[in-house]
This record gives C-alpha cells, sequence and structure tokens, in this order.
C-alpha cells in the first residue's frame, strides 16, 4: 500500500497548476446578490419568458427568454471567468453547441475535424453538416503532420477532442492551434472540453479561439441536466454565436441553468476527487492479468502522459481499457457490475460504465472504430465520487465473473 500511495502522489505532482481562484470565482462570479431587489444570495430561477419595457425598445436588460434570461445570465458568467474568457453562451444540449458553431460557416467552406471524437459530433460532422454542403474531413491530430495535410485553402474551422471519446488520445492544444492559425488567420479552432472541464483544461490559453463543452457532464457534474456551454475570448466570434443562439433558438430552460449553476460551485472539489479515484482504479486495472491494457493520461505508461501535465491541472475520471478474451468476456463484466452502472454518458458523481463499440460509438462506421481502436473489449469508465474501496472491489468482482477461475 505505501508504494501505491508515493507513486499516487508522484503522479498528482508535475501538472501545470491550478488556475488561481478558481474556487473563488466559481462561486462568486456572476452571482452577485445586488443585481436582485431581494439580494438573493442564490440566484433565482427566473421562469418568465418575457420581460416589461419601460417604452419600446427600452428595457431593463431583457426583453424575450430566448435572447437574455438572468438565471442564464448567472451562469454564463460563471463559465466565462472559469475559463479564463470573456463570454460564454449557454445551450440547450453539447450538441446544440456544436450546432450553433457550425453554423457561423458558410456552405462549402471546410471542417478538419479530430477523427476520435464523441460518435454523436461524429455523427452530426459525417450525416448532418457533409450532407448540407460543408466539406468535412477527419484527421488524427495527434500527429502534426496529418494536420498539416489536411488543411486546406476552404478550411474554416478546425474540430479537436481531448483527451478523445473514447479511446484518450491526446491532442497538443498549442501546436495544433499554432499550425491552423499560421496556415490561415480565418480559421477557427475549437476544443471540445469535456472530459476535463473548466478545471483541469483551458484550452483559450493554449492558443484555440472556442472552447465548448457538454455540460451534461462534469460542468454539471449531477447527470440530471443535458447542456452545452460555449465560452470564448474574441469579440467577433462572441457577437456571432450570441446571434445564433438567439436566432437558431437551441437555449436551455431557465431551471437547467439554475442547476448548472449549482453544479459548478463543487466543480473544484468533484473534480480532484475523480483524479484521485480514477487513479487507483487505473493502478488497479493496469497490474491485474484480466485486463489486457488500461488507458488513463494520468498514468505514466499512457503515450502522451507528458503532454497531458504539459496543458493540464489534473485527470478527469475518464479511464478505457481492453479487457482479456472477446465480446463475450466484455458483456459479462459489463452485465455483472453492481456500483457502477451500465450507462451512457459520463462526469456525474456514480460510477457508469460501458461499450462504446455497441453503445456510445455505433453510429461510428465500423472500419473507422476498427483503425480507432475501439474494439468488442474496449469498455469506457467514468469513475464517480464513491469510496475508492467500494469502486475497485466492484471491477473485481466484475472482472472475476467475466474471467472466472477454472
Ligand atoms: O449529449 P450532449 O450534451 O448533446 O453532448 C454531446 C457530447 C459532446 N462532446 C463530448 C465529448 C461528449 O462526450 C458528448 C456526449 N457524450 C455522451 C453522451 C457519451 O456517453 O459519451
Amino acid at each position: 500500500m505505501a508504494s501505491r500511495s508515493s507513486e499516487k502522489s508522484a503522479a498528482f505532482t508535475g501538472f501545470i497548476p491550478e488556475f488561481r481562484s478558481f474556487a473563488t470565482d466559481a462561486i462568486h462570479v456572476g452571482q452577485e446578490p445586488e443585481q436582485w431587489s431581494s439580494m438573493a444570495v442564490v440566484p433565482p430561477i427566473s421562469l418568465s419568458t418575457t420581460f416589461k419595457q419601460y417604452g419600446p425598445g427600452k428595457h431593463a436588460g431583457f426583453e424575450y427568454s430566448r435572447s437574455g434570461n438572468p438565471t442564464r445570465n448567472c451562469l454564463e458568467k460563471a463559465v466565462a471567468a472559469l475559463d479564463g474568457a470573456k463570454y460564454c453562451v449557454a445551450l440547450a444540449s453539447g450538441l446544440a453547441a456544436t450546432l450553433t458553431i457550425t453554423h457561423m460557416l458558410k456552405s462549402g467552406d471546410g471542417i478538419v475535424c479530430m477523427n476520435d471524437v464523441y460518435g454523436g459530433t461524429n455523427r452530426y460532422f459525417r450525416r448532418v453538416a457533409a450532407e448540407i454542403g460543408y466539406e468535412v474531413s477527419f484527421a488524427d491530430c495527434t500527429k502534426l503532420e496529418v494536420l498539416k495535410a489536411a488543411l486546406k485553402p476552404n478550411t474554416k474551422m478546425l474540430w479537436i477532442e481531448t483527451p478523445t471519446n473514447p479511446t484518450m488520445k491526446v491532442v497538443d492544444i498549442q501546436a495544433c492551434s499554432d499550425m491552423a492559425h499560421e496556415y490561415s488567420k480565418d480559421i477557427i479552432v475549437v476544443v471540445d472540453n469535456t472530459f476535463m472541464s473548466s478545471y483541469f483544461q483551458r484550452p483559450l490559453a493554449l492558443g484555440a479561439d472556442i472552447c465548448m463543452y457538454s455540460a451534461t457532464k462534469y460542468m454539471n457534474g449531477h447527470s440530471d441536466v443535458v447542456m452545452g456551454l460555449i465560452s470564448v475570448s474574441r469579440e467577433d466570434i462572441y457577437e456571432q454565436l450570441k446571434f445564433l443562439q438567439n436566432a437558431l433558438g437551441a437555449v436551455p430552460s431557465p431551471f437547467d441553468c439554475y442547476m448548472c449553476n449549482r453544479g459548478l460551485k463543487t466543480l473544484h472539489l468533484r473534480m480532484k476527487q475523480h483524479f484521485k479515484n480514477a487513479l487507483s482504479v487505473a493502478q488497479f486495472l493496469e497490474g491485474d492479468p484480466r485486463v489486457d491494457k488500461v488507458i488513463f493520461p494520468g498514468l505514466p505508461s499512457h503515450p502522451q502522459h507528458e503532454l497531458m501535465k504539459k496543458q493540464c491541472t489534473g485527470c478527469p475520471g475518464m479511464i478505457t481499457f481492453y479487457i482479456k478474451g472477446k465480446l463475450e468476456h466484455a458483456t459479462a463484466f459489463l452485465n455483472n457490475l453492481k456500483l457502477f452502472a451500465l450507462a451512457e454518458s459520463l462526469g456525474g458523481y456514480e460510477s457508469l460504465a460501458e461499450h462504446p463499440a455497441i453503445m456510445t460509438h455505433a453510429s461510428v462506421p465500423e472500419n473507422e472504430r476498427m483503425e480507432l481502436g475501439i474494439s468488442d473489449t474496449l469498455i469506457r469508465l467514468s469513475v464517480g465520487l464513491e469510496d475508492e474501496e467500494d469502486i475497485i472491489a466492484d471491477l473485481d468482482q466484475a472482472l472475476s465473473a467475466a474471467h472466472p477461475k477454472k
């Protein structure tokens, strides 16, 4: 045990330092009681769809709840602060954020997307965006020469996800942003920061133009809200996104904004514990003979562990691993979990497990899944906040059920 805890502290060190005043900002920015006549310390849920005007066009900052809502404002201000951004725009889901960002482009514009991304992002670019005239290509952005070859004169957007869902590849945000911007200053670099949350990674400080989230995951953190968030500092991009938030109308409800805003208050505490639990789980799995391979960027065995330490303050609770055997072993393992729920999604306080090839990434064409390593034995874990010993005991007994002693 002593060696494990010393390994653990070694793995915690070496990351970039925590962002200054993160917890204070999460708790206070955008939450000022003075903005309400009641001086409410907790922002009220403002359900009114419309706001009375003093005279035509003269109002107190709000007209109609799609274009602006007081509860949404509180959330957007807090998130912008947490991302070191000037602005944030909240949308109805992560995919609504993806759609809204893509609408900044014109038909015929090129989009280069990291080849390993959430299955729904892949499906949107391939089956929706490409169908309506965007020129979409996928490239392994972990290799700069591959990205370089993918950039074309009509490229207007580079879409990066890091670490990737589900194979946890780490992309060098600064290097890719520099390459895209040197190729053309018109390319907008977007980073899907869903897996990391604002607490572990700040893409805008690493050269990206847009940082987006499925806030359904860690940002809300309680698996009870579907939401998207976009942070940005460039005024021109913000103006377009703010216009599209209203013009496309994929806005979140005031209640969901209240919930996500509340979730942010404990983001720093949750993420630290997710990291601690995930590191113990990854170390347990790595030493287990029933497991072929563990992919966790917080382990020195991860091929981009050094890059992770260079651009992040830590690692979230996401682990993927290949169980020994075949599909039947993966299925037996998943069917026998007791504490972990077999479910899609991630980033909540509860532990979840899923089978990407059959579940979250079924919409990725099979040949591509094989190329990316999304095989029948790949299992994805979202390690929650339960007691570490109980999490590991559950994995241990499910591995035993999949691989009974002869
Ligand atoms: O589900 P939604 O809020 O629309 O977000 C889509 C999305 C975008 N980006 C990443 C990295 C994601 O993981 C997701 C959603 N992912 C899952 C539901 C999942 O289980 O992986």
